[in-house]
């Protein structure tokens, strides 16, 4: 059947399914911290995608994100299912295929999880992801995420300002930039033994400072009301909404404040394609393909859902001051 969208405001029925389970899972999660029962209230499918990876998650993880606070973030906005927010991803450390880091990255081991802190700061070192976690409150909020390749998804993550995370380091007056890098161990992650791969493994990321301490920039450990599955980045992952999908690096092992501008994987690889950037910007084209609309997942071939791309993909009341002066086609 075709169901054609007319309104902005038309909900499709994938998305109310989507969408009301989960808000009676939220109820559920708010009722009671026992996730075997709250587990209950998720569709089948879910319950399969999890089974793999929920014996190792660790119960005080869990139980924080469980009790995350609601926010105004994305209040209303229609959120991408589930099942395509969990089985079509990019984590190219599983395989290049969309559906790659959903096969492969079950067992990946996120607990324990150590996180290193280096570079221009004062305090320095190595912290458990439970220290990390235990000076920052957990928060929902629904942001959009848009990809370079041009699709998009609505995605509840559970998380902390980014900032709340790097005060505690006490950055110095030298560090003008932020570097992440994602864990490099071939042994778990088939993508990094790959021959074929033309990746310099680790996969790295950056932000400028400013960026680093923008109130949007999420450090996600959750998504859907509990812990982030494995081919999202668990057990902690940077997002920034404004940017293009790869800026938000996945599986973070170290965090190093820099005098210089990060060396960042994909603006290494092909700098004439990806900036260090990577503002959302409809108005500037990736070289082999228009950036002016994306695909809003879920999308098929009778119904593309296909939007128009917004300028910082629609939080420009939040960033836009960032990058006064900046000649955005040049920087991109
Ligand atoms: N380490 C790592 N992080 C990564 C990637 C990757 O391949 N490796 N892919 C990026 C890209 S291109 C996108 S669009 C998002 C996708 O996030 P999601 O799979 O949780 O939707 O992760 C980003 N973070
Ligand atoms: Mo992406």
């Amino acid at each position: 059947m075709i169901i054609n969208r007319k309104k902005k405001s038309d909900v499709l029925p994938s998305e109310i399914t989507s969408h009301s389970s989960y808000l009676n899972r939220r109820q559920f999660l708010g009722q009671t911290a026992a996730l075997s029962i709250a587990a209950a209230a998720l569709p089948a499918q879910a319950i399969q995608t999890h089974e793999s990876t929920r014996k190792q998650r660790p119960e005080w993880l869990a139980k924080q994100v469980a009790a995350a606070k609601e926010t105004k973030w994305g209040k209303g906005e229609s959120l991408t299912p589930y099942s395509n927010v969990t089985q079509y991803n990019n984590f190219y450390e599983f395989g290049t295929g969309k559906d790659d880091p959903y096969k492969y990255a079950s067992k990946f081991k996120t607990d324990p999880w150590m996180v290193e802190i280096d570079g221009e700061c004062e305090v320095k070192g190595k912290f458990t992801l439970e220290d990390i976690l235990s000076q920052v409150d957990l928060e929902e909020r629904i942001y959009r995420l848009r990809c370079v390749e041009a699709w998009s998804m609505v995605i509840p993550w559970i998380g902390f300002e980014l900032s709340a995370l790097l005060k505690r380091f006490k950055p110095l007056s030298s560090a003008k930039y932020v570097e992440f890098t994602t864990l490099h161990d071939p042994k778990q992650m088939p993508g990094q033994r790959s021959v074929f791969s033309t990746i310099d493994w680790p996969y790295v990321e950056g932000l400028r400072m400013d960026e680093a301490m923008n109130p949007l920039t999420l450090m996600a450990v959750g998504l859907y009301g509990e812990v982030l599955p494995n081919q999202n980045g668990a057990p902690f992952r940077l997002v920034v909404p404004w940017k293009y999908g790869f800026k938000s690096i996945k599986s973070i092992v170290k965090i190093r404040f820099v005098e210089e501008m990060p060396k960042t994987t994909w603006a290494e690889l092909a700098p004439s394609e990806y900036g260090f950037y990577a503002n959302v910007n409809p108005e500037v084209d990736h070289p082999r393909w228009s950036q002016a609309r994306e695909r809003r997942l879920p999308s098929g071939l009778f119904k593309p859902n296909r939007i128009e791309t917004q300028m910082f993909n629609g939080y420009e009341e939040e960033v836009a001051a960032m990058y006064s002066g900046m000649n955005l086609r040049k920087f991109y």
